[in-house]
């Protein structure tokens, strides 16, 4: 088509959407997975919206045998009048007008923001085609879009006996989404079970159809971020009977916190949310709600004279042990800070969140001094351990083990002093590791051998951590400061740090560990995307002169259904790393420009947390339930993580 060929519409179609389909990342962060998946998050945030105006309640997201994404709502319907300044309608509008949707929300604000909330146009933009089906004024509207473009006009039907509703259905474009449009299932549910969770009642309802089997699954939770809580402790035993819930408004900012401390847990889990997204990096909700429960908490303390005159007030991180809370707040005018967009910046709500939770707090701890009293005795116990760990430190320190240490002798460092294209691949065992070290690129690639079963690090204390051996050279040659405290980039010596290991049961536990010790130990390793898995093929299908990895089991599947049927291969598994050679182990695992990596993130925090626990703690029961449902295909990476 040239240009002339574009009708007036179609022109004032192209000003509105172009700058999308040039520049995508600028509108959805990237155009890989994340994008992709951000693409749906869009659709069903305004949904979620027409749900908190309080005019739906049920939304169905299905993913549909061709891949495409329906999803659909029984809210008012996209307003379909003749809008006054565009000309069209006001649905075109909202589908092709760049930021146009939030002018029709009327009286409320609409809560999605940040890393979305950049309107249903850009979805649309990004679509090879958008089918969009409205139920109002008793009739269906329909229309289509292709890249964007009105496919004819918006078209009206008599249908007096359906609900009111929306349903968006859309195809994302290959010519966008050059890595692939495949939805994943784990990623979609489990964000839409988070929204489920984040908005109280409205149900959600999932169904994937694209296999024979189709999976459905609805979420609608009456008791909202509190039931969040439960499922997240689920596995562990509360401290206290009931979940702490608080909820208020103030100056147009809704709060919303519910806490629950566990006996046996040791971490602190806060999750925050801001207009439904998650703050990975935190924020002022999260900072006003740390300050407001430290001193709430000291106050008691001393009240009940569990702190006595001469005594120093219990660190924050003290009364945050063992402790599962979510915070969601709802603010009209959401400000984002940091790379990802995932802070949230409004000074305002700090105090607000400070003064409505103190309130609370305070009058429900009054009332259940029992409560209080288990509390502070954790955190007393807690403050105790910390001092115990502090000294165990010390000790090491003065030894000097950590600081201008050695790198340990088994490191096969890389020439290149530069982090930024510095890799360290953690390798199991000698054999192994001898492979690694010849198949590698010695200029920016180090190896690193460990032996055995690395710690346990859930069940062990501190001061253990730093005498352990593969720890210590774990911690020595990643260049990581002391547990805990602030992380330090500039001291990390890979910006790449990838773990290897064998494709078996044995491989799969080492991981488990290792993603353990690296969570538990400084969890900024993982949220800011430094730790890497290596995926190493399953097989080698060899069929004359040529040969072709596979690296699961579909994959081989579909490599020889694509043979003809009179061919002769053979196939050979590999059972470890050990049994390939070094310049395989190069080609398939290790070349940059050759291999799969999984950069390994913590989008649901919730769920790694339940999964450390359940594999690593104290309590044998719920492992004993997990290793059973899952069995010998436990692997950190079919879960998800
Ligand atoms: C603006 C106004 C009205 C509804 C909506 C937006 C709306 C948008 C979407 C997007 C997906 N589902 C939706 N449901 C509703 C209603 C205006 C009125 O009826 O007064």
């Amino acid at each position: 088509m040239t240009t002339s060929d574009y009708g007036a519409q179609q022109i004032q179609v192209l000003e509105g959407l172009d700058p999308v389909r040039k520049r995508p990342s600028m509108y959805i962060g990237t155009t890989g997975p994340r994008g992709l998946h951000h693409l749906v998050y869009e659709v069903v945030d305004n949904s979620i919206d027409e749900a908190l105006a309080g005019y739906c309640t049920d939304i169905g997201v299905d993913i549909n045998p061709d891949g495409s994404v329906t999803v659909i709502d029984n809210g008012r319907g996209i307003p379909t009048d003749l809008h006054p300044t565009t000309g069209k309608s006001a649905l075109e509008t909202v589908m092709t007008v760049l930021h146009a949707g939030g002018k029709f929300g009327g009286g409320g604000y609409k809560v999605s923001g940040g890393l979305h909330g950049v309107g249903i146009s850009v979805v649309n933009a990004l679509s090879e085609w958008v089918n969009i089906r409205v139920w109002r004024d008793k009739k269906i509207h329909t229309q289509r879009y292709e890249r964007g473009i009105p496919m004819g006009s918006l078209e009206a039907a008599l249908d007096p006996s359906h609900p009111t509703g929306t349903s968006i259905s859309f195809l994302p474009d290959t010519q966008i989404f050059t890595g692939g449009i495949e939805f994943d299932y784990s990623t979609l549910s489990g964000r839409l079970r988070e929204l489920a969770y984040l908005n109280a009642g409205v149900k959600i309802t999932f169904s994937d159809y694209r296999s024979k089997e189709s999976h459905i699954e609805t979420y609608c939770y009456e008791g909202g971020i509190k039931e969040y809580v439960i499922y997240m402790c689920r596995q562990k035993e509360p401290l206290h009977q009931d979940v702490i819930y608080i909820s208020g408004e103030k100056n147009g900012v809704q709060v919303e916190v519910a806490l629950q401390w566990c006996i046996d847990a040791y971490s602190d889990n806060l999750l925050g949310f801001a207009n439904n997204i998650r703050t990975i990096d935190g924020g002022t909700h999260l900072e006003g709600l740390k300050t407001v429960l430290t001193r709430t908490m000291n106050n008691i303390a001393r009240k009940r004279n569990k702190i006595k005159d001469n005594e120093p007030n219990l660190g924050g991180e003290n009364i945050r042990e063992g402790l599962t809370g979510v915070i969601s707040v709802k603010v009209p005018e959401p400000e984002f800070e940091g790379q990802t967009k995932t802070k949230l910046g409004n000074t305002e709500v700090r105090g607000i969140v400070d003064s409505l939770v103190g309130e609370i707090l305070n009058e429900y701890l009054e009332f259940n001094p029992h409560v209080v009293d288990n509390i502070l005795e954790k955190a007393i116990q807690a403050f105790k351990a910390a001092e115990a760990a502090r000294r165990a430190r010390e000790l090491v320190r003065r030894k000097s083990v950590l600081e201008s240490s050695p790198l340990p002798g088994k490191l096969a460092d890389c020439s290149t002093r530069d982090p930024e294209e510095a890799e360290i691949y953690l390798v199991e065992g000698d054999s192994a590791g001898g492979s690694a070290k010849q198949g590698r690129d010695r200029r920016f690639q180090a190896i690193l051998p460990l032996r055995g079963k690395i710690l346990n690090i859930e069940k062990t204390d501190d001061a253990k951590i730093y005498k352990n051996n593969e720890i210590q050279s774990l911690i020595t040659a990643l260049g990581l400061g002391i547990k805990g405290e602030e992380f330090d980039d500039s001291q990390l010596r890979y910006h790449r740090v990838v773990i290897m290991t064998d494709a078996d049961v044995d491989g799969a536990h080492i991981r488990t560990l290792l993603l353990t010790f690296f969570y538990r130990y400084q969890r900024e390793l993982v949220d800011r995307g430094y730790i890497y898995i290596a995926c190493p093929p399953l097989y080698k299908v060899e069929r004359g002169r040529n040969h072709v990895y596979c690296y699961n089991e579909r994959e081989l599947q579909e490599h020889l259904h694509s043979l003809p049927s009179n061919a002769n291969y053979t196939i050979q598994r590999f059972k470890g790393l050990g049994e390939m050679m070094p310049a395989q182990l190069w080609d398939t695992t290790m070349n940059p420009e050759t291999r799969t990596m999984k950069r390994v993130e913590i989008e649901d925090a919730a769920k790694a947390d339940r999964i450390f626990t359940v594999l690593m703690g104290d309590r044998v029961a719920p492992r004993r339930e997990f290793i059973e449902i899952y069995g010998p295909k436990l692997n950190l990476i079919d879960l998800d993580i």
